[in-house]
């Protein structure tokens, strides 16, 4: 399909909310050993809740290597709205190596395919070799017969933005501007890929994402949009957590921002769990599960804003935590027109993302 050398701006395209209809959603399946303990057995239970989930609502499409293809297709035989197809990866995270799908409001559907680097590349990157990442969301947009743009001189992952359809962008500036992405782009260059790719006009750039995120503070573990003009945040009043001061730096700017309409946010809060620690499952052996440099339990990310908006559903993880159930009241609040449901997230909380980073919505044109 083709390779379009204009830009979706210029071509009349713009990323939709993900609160937008949607016609399936994209994931892959786990199989790493050095991210997923266990022979990943846990982490593939975890995903076929997660992918269920999903099926409830909306056609889910999971991608598997040439190994697990048949492993996957038959824990996956009897579910409905599934197919699964062989699509190589390096790893399970379809938001950041996926493409990020724009529509153009009069029936058209397009990808942009934006260049990927493992979050780092050489400098600092959570796997060594992502080629067969990189060609995700190339293979997605063929299968799915859609235009494609690409930028193989600007890296971007998709959990590192946020958009609201209305023309606003949320991001953050410890993941966008930090030098292993795009070193030789000014805050200004990169904004112009945003507008040029995304069709948006204004960037809201919080200073910090959750505190420990292997992304280097993607925005989609720490606040999203959740209707036009309103965006939720992840919030503690804990002083001694080292979240605290980031939650706050993020409201101050929420607070003295406007989006694309003019609008003043209305900014809610969602408490984080308690302290999330990688321990008993390090004995799998899973890189970034042991304990850090001084020999404490690594602190994971644990957010409840990794959820993924679907048709008529929202699909959040749940950490065995009492604020389970203040999310999960909140989040019922802020969609009232949707189901919300809570699948376990720790064993994905263990490779480094949540719900949100192993999925990708296809807006339905
Ligand atoms: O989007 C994400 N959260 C990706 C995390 C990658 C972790 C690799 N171990």
């Amino acid at each position: 399909m083709s390779l379009r050398t204009s830009t979706p701006r210029a071509d009349g395209f713009f990323m939709p909310a993900e609160w937008a209809p949607q016609s399936q959603v994209w994931t892959l399946w786990p199989e790493r050993p050095d991210s997923w303990r266990a022979g990943a057995l846990p982490a593939q239970a975890a995903f076929l809740e997660v992918i269920r989930a999903i099926a409830r609502f909306e056609p889910v499409t999971v991608g598997a290597s040439r190994d697990q293809f048949q492993n996957a297709s038959q824990a996956l035989a009897e579910a409905d709205n599934v197919r699964v197809i062989e699509l190589s990866n390096d790893d399970v995270w379809m938001r950041d190596c996926g493409p990020t799908f724009l529509i153009d409001g009069k029936g058209g559907l397009a990808a942009v395919d934006w260049e990927f680097n493992a979050w780092g590349g050489h400098h600092g990157g959570l796997y060594p070799n992502w080629d067969l990442d990189n060609q995700v969301a190339q293979k997605v947009a063929q299968l799915e017969r859609v235009p494609r743009y690409a930028t193989p001189e600007f890296v971007l992952e998709g959990g590192s933005i946020h958009v609201d359809g209305e023309g606003t962008l949320i991001t953050t500036a410890e993941c966008l501007l930090h030098p292993n992405r795009n070193p030789q782009l000014s805050q200004a260059e990169i904004e112009r890929y945003l507008r040029d790719y995304l069709a948006v006009n204004t960037i809201i750039w919080l200073p910090e994402g959750m505190y420990n995120d292997e992304t280097d503070g993607h925005v989609d573990n720490f606040c999203c949009f959740t209707r036009p003009g309103e965006v939720l945040l992840c919030w503690t009043d804990d002083e001694s957590d080292p979240n605290y001061s980031r939650c706050r730096s993020a409201l101050a700017v929420l607070d003295s921002s406007r989006d694309a309409r003019g609008r003043q946010l209305v900014v809610h809060k969602i408490p984080i769990p308690a302290p999330v620690y990688a321990m008993l499952e390090s004995e799998g052996g899973a890189l970034g599960q042991l304990p850090d440099e001084d020999g404490q339990p690594e602190r994971l990310a644990a957010s409840y804003v990794n959820f993924l908006i679907v048709n008529g559903g929202i699909i959040v993880p749940g950490f065995d935590d009492p604020q389970d159930s203040v999310a999960l009241t909140l989040l019922q609040e802020l969609f009232p027109e949707r189901e919300v449901v809570m699948v376990p997230g720790r064993e994905i909380l263990l490779g480094g993302g949540n719900i949100h980073c192993i999925t990708q919505q296809q807006p339905r044109p």
